[in-house]
């Protein structure tokens, strides 16, 4: 299939077609949603190559309630290292999870792992993790009802302490009545999980502010990592647009924003940061907008954005109407773009689509699920390779994908590059 998009493809090179064929890792029962979220989080057990850590929120525990659950997988070979339990049941632990880098100073990378429904994060010991006895170093509750760990990041060290510190998106936290607020998020220390600051939405409405997050890297030059913000549903130049907001989190402040163009554009539900193209340190951000309709009949779109100074690089786009491309977003950190569209084709059986793109060489291609509703590409993570000897490995979650005919077990498809 050709992807149209207003990108400048010179070539389209099948890249995705040369790689070897996936290797499957699913959920065990009914519900588990295995994929939900996806993320490589280091080298946990010392052979130097990254670890895949899989949610499964709909996991139940042996006494039939539903906890959640975080796998781990060798990054060398494949292997369940562990598997870390929900503590409570109806928490939805696991359906966010995100690297964190080593938060207990042992050397060692740990994680952070969102249980919104219970408006709970947990950080876990990375080194216990790859032993199999999965421990935890502390939690944080935020405020009930604002789904608070539906988005996660690592933030670098911003108070000072040689530790890396966290956001945590709460996106309908920070109203009057519990679960209606316009959204905050949370920064937490990552030595102790405590919170040591807020950041509040700019609009006063419902706009979901904090529902996707990611670290840019520092934009503004005071030396600490800036923080990209989605509002998926922030009314700011039309009836839910969605905007993204620039923070710098050392002053609170936002130091720009964009919102998308048309109503219900749901323009900043994903982030990714993109490449330094300009060679002035300064990075790149890509920005999903699933629902956007900037060229019809195409819905779903992704813009690409130089952050030094908010220039449009390009804009992708596919020709799927209601696909939802731009849902997810994944990038190698060299020039290399992955985009979820879990939906196309949405006209009868939506099988999902992933698209990759290289910046670089202006090629692009595309990899198709295998089954209807299983939501290919509703979760993507991208790790690229450690050394000359190892593949860069791109995850993509199918949630819903069926082991037994419609009962939801999970599946997440590893291409090897
Ligand atoms: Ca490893
Ligand atoms: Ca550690
Ligand atoms: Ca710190
Ligand atoms: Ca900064």
């Amino acid at each position: 299939m050709l992807l149209r998009t207003l990108f400048t493809c010179a070539a389209l090179a099948p890249a995705l077609a040369a790689q070897s064929a996936p290797i499957q890792l699913q959920g065990q029962d009914a519900d588990d949603r295995f994929g939900e979220s996806i993320a490589f989080v280091g080298d946990l057990d010392g052979d130097g190559l990254s670890e895949l850590a899989v949610g499964a929120p709909g996991k139940q525990s042996s006494s039939t309630q539903t906890v959640g659950t975080v796998s781990l997988f060798s990054g060398a070979n494949g292997r369940e290292l562990g598997v870390a339990f929900g503590a409570l049941a109806g928490t939805g632990f696991g359906a966010r999870i995100a690297p964190s880098r080593d938060l207990s100073g042992d050397g060692v990378p740990d994680l952070l792992v969102g249980a919104p429904d219970a408006d709970r994060v947990v950080a876990i010991d990375g080194a216990s993790f790859a032993a199999g006895n999965p421990a935890p170093l502390w939690s944080n509750d935020g405020e009930p009802n604002g789904q608070f760990g539906r988005a996660l990041d690592s933030i670098g060290d911003q108070t000072g302490d040689g530790v890396p510190d966290l956001a945590v998106g709460a996106p309908f936290g920070g109203g009057d009545i519990a679960g209606f607020g316009p959204g905050q998020v949370w920064l937490l220390s990552g030595a102790t999980g405590r919170s040591f600051g807020v950041l509040s939405a700019p609009g006063a409405d419902n706009g979901s502010f904090g529902w996707s997050l990611a670290n840019v890297g520092d934009v503004n030059g005071d030396g600490r990592d800036d923080l990209a913000v989605g509002a998926p549903l922030d009314d700011g130049v039309a009836t839910a647009v969605g905007a993204v907001y620039l923070f710098s989190p050392a002053t609170d402040a936002p130091l720009t924003s964009w919102f998308g163009r048309r109503a219900g554009d749901d323009f900043g539900h994903a982030l990714e940061r993109g490449p330094d193209v300009s060679g002035d340190g300064v990075a790149s951000l890509f920005i999903g907008a699933p629902a956007s309709t900037i060229a019809p009949p195409t819905a779903g779109s992704v813009l690409w954005l130089e952050l030094s100074n908010g220039q449009r690089l390009a804009q992708f786009s596919a020709p799927t109407v209601g696909g939802r491309f731009g849902w997810a977003l994944a990038s190698d950190g060299a020039g290399q773009l992955a985009v979820g569209e879990p939906l196309a084709p949405a006209s009868i059986e939506s099988i999902g689509m992933v698209h990759t793109f290289d910046l670089r060489t202006a090629s692009s291609s595309v990899v198709a699920g295998s089954q209807g509703e299983a939501e290919f590409g509703a979760t993507l993570a991208w790790n690229p390779a450690a050394d000359v000897s190892s593949s860069d490995v791109l995850a993509i979650g199918a949630p819903f994908f069926d082991v037994e005919f419609g009962s939801d077990e999970g599946q997440v498809d590893l291409y090897l590059n």
